[in-house]
């Protein structure tokens, strides 16, 4: 234990304390774990139509153009597809959005999210 230079034999080393590198003292672990993240569901149904699922996924999900249509033709024929992926407080608003445009159209579609 006598000789080892400061750094060797690790990951982790160059200043004494790595609670202390930015400044402010943080934990360890918890604060720089990656957040879960949480797929938002699109639901296929027989009554909405596939116009309206395409702009959802444009103006509710940022898609383009051919990547909306894809993705309705996915759920279309599947029974389902990943609107986008996000944090779990995005994502659950993500869904009441989704609902409550559909909603207010009269479209039976459904949303929900699932862990990554
Ligand atoms: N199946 C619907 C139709 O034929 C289209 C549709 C696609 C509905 C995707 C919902 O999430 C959905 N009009």
């Amino acid at each position: 234990m006598a000789n080892v230079p400061a750094g060797a034999g690790g990951g982790r080393p160059k200043t004494a304390d790595p609670r202390r590198e930015g400044g402010v003292a943080t934990k360890q672990r918890a604060e720089i774990k990656r957040p879960p993240r949480f797929k938002v569901i699109l639901y296929n149904d027989d009554y909405t139509p596939m116009e309206f699922v395409v702009a959802i996924l444009e103006q509710l999900f940022g898609k383009g153009p051919a990547q909306a249509t894809q993705i309705m033709l996915q759920i279309h024929k599947t029974g389902l597809g990943v609107a986008g992926i996000y944090v779990h407080e995005v994502a659950e608003t993500k869904v009441v959005a989704v609902h409550r445009a559909a909603e207010e159209r009269g479209y039976p579609l459904r949303s929900g999210v699932e862990k990554e």
